[in-house]
């Protein structure tokens, strides 16, 4: 760990001990630039992960790190209550010398830090169904201890960030004024979408009705947001707070599926390998479903499916509009890939729906199983 020098100035900056030994680029997430410094600390090495905020994307930059230091308090507080003995961390932001959580550099980046969870590691795929079932459980016990939490107090760092109906009209916009001339490539995957705007009126007409508890939710349930011991196989923590704001349990059910339940990657370019793996749905149902079961509605049960559908539908919309509008949101690291990922999204719908009725009865069986034990 030589590279980025750079760093030694960024790690002076929180309020770490110790001799800064080097730090480098880390993790694959598509949105904030992430780091690792070493520190040596009396012959010891400790470990902090530092990160610059995509100030492009969130712009509340005080808002959303007083949402993350009100959220991270209450799951500390519900972890130190609870009976579990089991390993269960919550991210610690370090303060920076001045007493305050970020610091904002010359160039007006914004920087936090957070300790490292060492002992684990995250998962782009899941291997097999016990990782799955862990991330599930990570995310689930999550909502079920942010549950009294209310979701007034917490601002939304991205406004309408699960509004499907203002991100359909964004890519109707973007195919339209086509800024960078690539919506000729990409007719059938409009086609495939416009095919599906009943996904938003299923989700409008439950929201409407107030079927929906708005709930602190995650909203970003990537399988690759859940640390797992390396050791024991459980899920540590759930990181990646940034979205952590006002939504429903059916957006973290939902992306938990689209992440969890396919064995291929999210910018797999064979398409024939996307599908909704049925070892790896009853899985993540379960996992999901154990640790909510306690606070989740049964109008929330009930439409569990519909939120796995919603969100890859929005995060397939989101794929193709940011590669229509020419790469501006996610990070990419080769030609086409918001395209690649766009089409894997579509095509995980498209084995949603195929096997929805055998999904349902899953989601059926693990209520049921959760009844039993209760
Ligand atoms: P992004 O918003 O870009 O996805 P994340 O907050 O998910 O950023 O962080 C990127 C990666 O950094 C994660 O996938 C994980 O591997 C690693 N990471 C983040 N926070 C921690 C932490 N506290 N301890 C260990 N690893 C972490
Ligand atoms: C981004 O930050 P990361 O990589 O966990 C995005 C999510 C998308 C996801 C798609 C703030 O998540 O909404 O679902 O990529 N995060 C933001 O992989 O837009
Ligand atoms: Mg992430």
């Amino acid at each position: 760990m030589q590279e980025n020098p750079e760093l030694r100035e960024v790690g002076g900056w929180f309020e770490i001990e110790g001799t800064w030994r080097g730090g480098d680029r880390y993790g694959s997430g598509h949105i904030n630039q992430t780091y690792v410094s070493e520190f040596d600390r009396a012959g010891a090495v400790v470990r902090y992960v530092h990160q610059a905020i995509n100030q492009e994307i969130f712009q509340d930059v005080p808002g959303l790190m007083r949402n993350l230091h009100r959220v991270t308090s209450h799951l500390r507080t519900s972890a130190s209550q609870s009976e579990s003995s089991g390993r269960w961390e919550v991210p610690a932001l370090v303060p920076t010398r001045e007493g305050t959580f970020w610091h904002r550099d010359d160039a007006g980046v914004c920087w936090r830090t957070f300790a490292f969870i060492e002992g684990s590691r995250t998962y782009d795929v899941a291997p097999g169904p016990d990782i799955a079932r862990e991330a599930a459980r990570g995310f689930g016990r999550f909502a079920r201890e942010l549950a009294d939490l209310d979701p007034s107090e917490l601002v939304e760092s991205i406004p309408r960030f699960h509004d499907l109906e203002g991100r359909l009209a964004r890519l109707r916009g973007a195919s339209v004024e086509d800024p960078v001339g690539r919506a000729a490539t990409v007719e059938r995957e409009l086609e495939a979408v416009w095919t599906r705007v009943e996904v938003a009126d299923e989700f409008r007409r439950l929201w409407d009705a107030g079927d929906l508890p708005v709930r602190v939710a995650h909203n970003d349930t990537k399988v690759n947001n859940a640390l797992i011991d390396d050791e024991t196989g459980r899920v540590v923590a759930i990181i990646d707070l940034d979205t952590v704001m006002p939504g429903t349990l059916l957006f973290d059910y939902g992306d938990l599926v689209r992440t969890a339940t396919c064995r291929a990657a999210e910018d797999e370019r064979d398409l024939a390998a996307v599908a909704v793996d049925p070892g790896l749905f009853g899985a993540v149902t379960q996992g999901f479903i154990e640790q909510v079961g306690s606070v989740a509605t049964s109008a929330e049960l009930e439409h569990l499916l519909l939120g796995a559908r919603f969100m890859t539908l929005i995060i397939g919309v989101r794929f193709l509009t940011d590669y229509l509008e020419g790469d501006r949101y996610f990070r990419t690291s080769r030609p086409d890939q918001n395209l690649d990922r766009a089409r894997t999204q579509l095509a995980l719908l498209r084995s949603i729906e195929t096997s929805a009725e055998s999904l349902e009865e899953e989601i059926w069986d693990s209520r049921r199983a959760l009844q039993g034990r209760s």
